[in-house]
């Protein structure tokens, strides 16, 4: 299996975030990447597609925002990293303020995503990364994987959220599209819900997103995820949650995976863009099912099973000690000795 990953991927390092009322170290730090880079063996460099397949899927006043974010974030005279604290959500308009403070809320969904120096160019790579593994898999067939990092699933067309920034899964699925592909799915198996994914393609028929993650009645992001949520327009009935409790463990995950698998089939898609986050693992701190390192071995080969060309793109994980192993894993029941 082909493996992407770019360097400039671990310059994104917020100090730290907004976790129930207090400030603790981020969760989603270099050392993840690092450990999964030294795990998984030899990878490859990206290419660079460039910013066209990211404005398929982002706004540009979004991308710019992103460019910009930090620099103005210093000459505004602040310490740190920079995150928001005021959200346009009551008597929203559609205004175009200057003050950074009012940018910040207005393309971002949450408290735990700070902008730091490194996080433009981090995403960017991440993105193409992503890219990458998309044009590997399309050319070639089989599987690839992308070292994505920052992950994507959280953030929508014009905001950030859940230490994302650019929705790589998203970017993979429109450039298939645009390279002429009719149908695509998404399968996202983090541990929660992939909104953003969900948002961005909520009234397509072309792209199908399917996901398996915790319960939104218990689990951030709260507002999205809901097994009601199927579509709209177009893409009614292109949309499929699999909400599970805390504590689900690998008997209890296999009848949702085998009801997502099903989905897939049955929609028949030239593509497959898998959303794997390790936070589904018992060792998680900040999730709450009971998978185990064994278990990601013979949940990859289910999903290998459908045979269909597959992007396996990065998205969270966060017992770092774990991680590497765990994605070894899980690339190896995917795709045995390559
Ligand atoms: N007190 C991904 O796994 N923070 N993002 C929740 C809970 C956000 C996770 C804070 C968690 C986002 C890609
Ligand atoms: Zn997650």
């Amino acid at each position: 299996m082909r493996r992407f990953w770019d360097p400039r991927q671990l310059d994104h390092a917020p100090v730290q975030e907004l976790h129930n009322g207090g400030f603790i170290a981020y969760n989603e730090n270099p050392g993840r990447a690092r450990t999964i880079a030294a795990a998984i063996g030899a990878t490859e460099p990206r290419a660079d597609h460039g910013e066209a397949p990211l404005l398929r899927v982002h706004s540009p006043a979004y991308i710019a925002f992103l460019k910009s974010a930090y620099a103005d974030w210093r000459a505004a005279g602040r310490p740190g990293d920079a995150a928001g604290y005021t959200w346009p959500v009551v008597g929203r308009r559609p205004l175009d303020l200057d003050r950074i403070d009012a940018r910040l809320g207005q393309y971002s969904y949450d408290a735990s995503t700070p902008i730091a120096e490194g996080t433009w160019s981090a995403a960017y790579w991440s993105a193409q990364t992503a890219l990458s593994a998309t044009a590997a898999v399309l050319g070639e067939g089989g599987a690839a994987f992308a070292l994505c990092r920052p992950p994507g699933h959280h953030c929508g067309a014009d905001y950030l959220g859940g230490y994302c920034y650019l929705n790589n899964a998203a970017i993979a699925a429109e450039s298939a599209i645009a390279a002429g592909k009719s149908r695509v799915a998404i399968l996202d198996i983090d541990y929660h819900h992939g909104n953003g994914t969900q948002d961005i393609l909520y009234g397509r028929g072309d792209v199908l997103f399917v996901s398996i993650h915790a319960d939104p009645r218990t689990d951030y992001p709260f507002y999205w995820g809901h097994a009601d949520e199927t579509g709209e327009g177009e893409g009614q009935g292109a949309n499929l949650n699999l909400p599970l409790p805390r504590g689900t463990t690998r008997a209890d995950y296999d009848g949702a995976l085998g009801e997502a698998l099903d989905r897939i089939a049955a929609f028949a898609p030239e593509l497959l863009i898998l959303s794997f986050g390790a936070d589904t693992f018992s060792g998680d701190p900040i999730s709450f099912f009971k998978l185990e390192t064994e278990d990601y071995a013979p949940i990859a080969r289910r999903i290998a099973g459908l045979g269909l060309p597959t992007a396996i793109l990065m998205e969270g994980g966060y017992a770092v000690d774990a991680l590497g192993r765990n994605v070894a894993a899980f690339l190896e029941g995917f795709s045995p000795r390559s």
